[in-house]
């Protein structure tokens, strides 16, 4: 199948490629950015330009490779987006519109769209409840979560509206052995990416810190999932998604196990803190597992285990190509 994706230069375009074209896919893969230099991004093919916000360049594109369906990972994630909203509404609002837009226009049957726990919020009401299902009150806290509710109810509506069809999952923090870009859950992924390259790290998030959290082989085969299940076997469009959800200090036990004399330290920082906390503790997925079968395989010393050999050869090679 013919699959293009936007934002294909981020934490989840890297290992989305991967899996996508060892299936037999063919993998358009565009973004702002030109291609970065890791394997994983050179298994894609063809790497194009293209800035989702700019609806006339987003039609063209898709005019020009005549995807069969699209996997629209542009955005810019919560931290990020509480310092610059401006962006974070162009991209993750008009650039979504823009991407439904030009699939509507050019006949592109189905797109995948990347939600994230950052749509829930404390509702007037109290806090939410734990595990958080689908359908509660929405109340997000940052502009990046502002624009993944309006996302989901613009994927809802262009599958009612325009048979684009539309379906996606809330994705918890994500963990792979990728750079993170300015993510709330960043802190789990530097608690392994520093306990390897310096020894420990000093947490921007509380010990008692409790996210969702799931690690990227999990993350990318659920969108896959999701991707492929059958229309009349979904009850809804986007789906919650889990798989564990310790706390802050509970990682870094984690990371002990495997790295003994890691040391790790919580200097909570203001704001990123007030957004984490904002956050659900844990997800209820069991309409996710339900309607397509999910169901996660890693958990966190299993996501450890795999994790910290593939964090040590990205930094290694990290350091190889920063020396050529
Ligand atoms: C972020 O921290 O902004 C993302 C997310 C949980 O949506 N990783």
């Amino acid at each position: 199948m013919k699959i293009l994706l936007t934002g294909a230069g981020g934490q989840i375009g890297h290992d989305l490629i991967g899996t996508l074209t060892a299936s037999g896919h063919e993998v358009v893969s565009t973004d702002l950015a030109p291609r970065p230099p890791s394997h994983a991004h050179a298994q894609s093919k063809s790497w194009q330009r293209l800035d989702v916000t700019d609806p006339a360049a987003t039609k063209a594109m898709f005019e020009k490779i005549q995807p069969e369906m699209v996997f629209h990972l542009a955005a810019i994630l919560s931290a990020s987006g509480e310092k610059n909203p401006t962006l974070a509404y162009d991209v993750n609002q008009t650039g979504t519109w823009n991407v439904l837009e030009a699939a509507r226009l050019t006949g592109v049957k189905r797109m995948i769209f990347t939600s994230s726990i950052a749509v829930f919020g404390p509702p007037p009401s109290g806090p939410l409840p734990d595990p958080t299902p689908d359908d509660v009150a929405l109340h997000p806290t940052t502009m990046y979560g502002v624009t993944k509710v309006a996302g989901e109810l613009l994927c809802a509506y262009y599958t009612k509206k325009h048979g684009v069809d539309c379906r996606g999952v809330r994705f918890p923090g994500l963990i792979s052995a990728a750079m993170p870009g300015g993510g709330s859950s960043d802190y789990a992924l530097f608690m392994y990416v520093d306990a390897v390259r310096k020894g420990g790290y000093d947490a921007f998030a509380r010990a008692d810190t409790r996210i969702p959290l799931m690690y990227m082989p999990d993350g990318v085969r659920a969108l896959i999932e999701v991707a492929m299940a059958d229309r009349e076997k979904l009850s809804r469009s986007i789906y919650n998604i889990a798989a564990f959800s310790p706390r802050a200090d509970e990682i870094g036990q984690s990371v002990q196990r495997a790295i003994p004399e890691a040391k790790f330290t919580f200097s909570p920082d203001p704001r990123r803190q007030a957004i984490l906390d904002s956050w659900p503790k844990s997800l209820d997925d069991s309409a996710a597992q339900r309607d397509w079968g999910w169901k996660p395989v890693y958990d966190l010393d299993g996501m450890t285990d795999d994790l910290i050999p593939r964090v040590r050869r990205m930094l290694e090679l990290g350091a190889i190509l920063s020396t050529h």
